[in-house]
């Protein structure tokens, strides 16, 4: 023993010294993408070879939403670590207030001795005077509209392609022996909203895809019976959701160029992320590196009438979430989980990587536990907020196989509740489907499940108080 001590004593400094190192932080988000496009999440005829192999090396998540489907809100909920309507103010839902954003995650890396750097779409709404350089070592806005973006020599770029270089660059002038946390946020697989010609045009991909797909057949979306888009709300039939519908889904030939050209983006955003993984393989950093890749929202490719996101299905609220962490025991390699996971976590399980205190502030939490086996879960609730036709808008909780949406919309006219239970109604359908299957269907109203909706108004009115969200429905305390 007291050898043993002798050689601690000797040891000891050498020892905190050597403790692990911070571990770099790379993350990639997409804009516009449900999980169901991803080759490791299923789809039938996506490419996505890197991101398939992150996931066989790291954590799936099937269970990832974010909690409000809508780009800027999604972005500033990662940047500020709260929901939307709780960095804003009930004037003003969708702006943060300075206090929200005064430090983002990217500030106390950088005071925990990190290199910051922020490349692609920013689209958060910040308070006046906000200049997100302050907030990165290096910060690089990289747009769409063009998505092909001019170069010095004359040549077109797609923007996913400039962002990685960006990406690359910035790891090329890493200083050794201090830890990065980068950004990587693509505008990729948004639409390009002002060019409707199908293809290339609406969807523009980075043109080292061309031709890929072109020989696949295109399955329709798998909820087009126009008896599930008739039973939806009335106003969600006359949304945005609907009119973006007749903007790229509403005709087969559409449907199908741009299913392609959308298709053709992911395997871009793939391509990309490979040469990137490559150049980090190559300057000696994969070793220590986390790789994370997920998306701002999902988004509607048909089902049900609708395109977009803008609500709270599942299509729009789940998101793709592979997180590698090359320090996980090797048992958690490829582990599917489906751990409930928000976007609000983002922040919190960067910090905690990073060894940084979560800051009390943040609605979040920790998704390390997961990715190290020591939690199956780490919430049990997922919370959806949402603030079209009208304040308060849309809100919706998960739990469990159960999930409740309530419309309170168009100033009173729209009081909706929705009950489903997604093990037996995965699709979320309203009206009885084929009408032998009782389960299938909205089961709001329904007396059998009296007491279930109790509970989920219940939990709703709790997180809505938890998360300080200003408004309250029709039917809930005003407190
Ligand atoms: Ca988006």
């Amino acid at each position: 023993m007291k050898l043993i001590h002798a050689l601690a004593l000797a040891l000891g400094f050498t020892a905190v010294a050597k403790a692990a190192p911070q571990p770099n932080i790379v993350f990639f988000f997409a804009d516009d993408q449900t999980s169901s496009s991803l080759g490791c999440y299923g789809h039938p005829l996506a490419q996505t070879p890197h991101l398939d192999r992150l996931a066989k090396q790291g954590t799936r998540f099937s269970n990832a939403h974010v909690s409000q489907a809508i780009c800027w809100v999604s972005r500033t909920t990662i940047l500020s670590g709260l929901v939307g309507r709780s960095f804003g103010t009930a004037a003003e839902p969708d702006r943060a207030t300075p206090e929200s954003v005064r430090e983002l995650y990217s500030d106390l890396l950088r005071a925990n001795g990190y290199r910051t750097g922020f490349f692609g779409k920013w689209h958060a709404k910040m308070p006046r005077g906000f200049q997100p350089a302050d907030h990165f070592d290096v910060y690089q806005p990289v747009g769409r509209n063009p998505f092909y973006k001019r170069q010095p020599d004359g040549s077109l770029r797609h923007e996913t392609e400039v962002i990685v270089d960006h990406g690359i660059e910035f790891i090329k002038n890493q200083p050794k022996g201090k830890p990065f946390a980068m950004n990587m946020w693509f505008n990729a697989c948004h639409a390009e909203d002002s060019d409707r010609r199908p293809g290339i045009g609406h969807f523009p991909w980075p043109r080292a895809m061309d031709g890929m797909y072109e020989s696949d057949e295109i399955a329709p979306p798998r909820l087009n019976d126009p008896e599930i888009f008739n039973s939806q709300p009335d106003f969600l039939k006359t949304s945005i959701t609907r009119e973006r519908f007749f903007w790229r889904w509403n005709t087969d030939e559409k449907y199908r160029t741009n299913m392609r050209a959308y298709l053709r983006m992911v395997s871009g955003i793939d391509n990309a992320i490979g040469r990137f993984l490559k150049a980090l393989e190559e300057a000696g950093l994969a070793e220590n590196t986390i790789i994370v890749y997920s998306a701002d929202n999902g988004f509607f490719m048909g089902n049900r009438g609708f395109a977009g996101k803008w609500s709270h299905y599942e299509d729009a609220l789940r998101v793709p979430l592979i997180i590698c962490d090359p320090r996980v025991p090797t048992k958690q390699r490829g582990q599917v989980t489906d751990a409930s996971a928000l976007n609000l976590d983002f922040p919190a399980t960067f910090l905690d990587w990073a060894g940084v205190k979560i800051p009390e502030r943040y609605q979040g939490r920790s998704l390390k536990p997961v990715l190290f086996g020591q939690k199956q879960s780490i919430r049990d609730t997922l919370f959806g907020v949402y603030c079209g036709g009208t304040k308060p808008g849309m809100r919706s909780v998960r739990k469990g196989d159960w999930k409740l949406i309530k419309y309170d919309v168009l100033n009173g006219q729209v009081r909706e509740t929705q009950l489903f239970n997604l093990k037996t109604n995965p699709h979320e359908f309203i009206a009885e489907h084929r009408k032998n299957q009782p389960d299938l269907t909205n089961l709001a109203k329904n007396p059998k499940y009296d007491l279930k909706q109790k509970e989920m108004e219940a939990l709703l009115a709790s997180e809505m108080k938890r998360l300080d969200d200003p408004f309250r429905l029709w039917d809930q305390d005003k407190d």
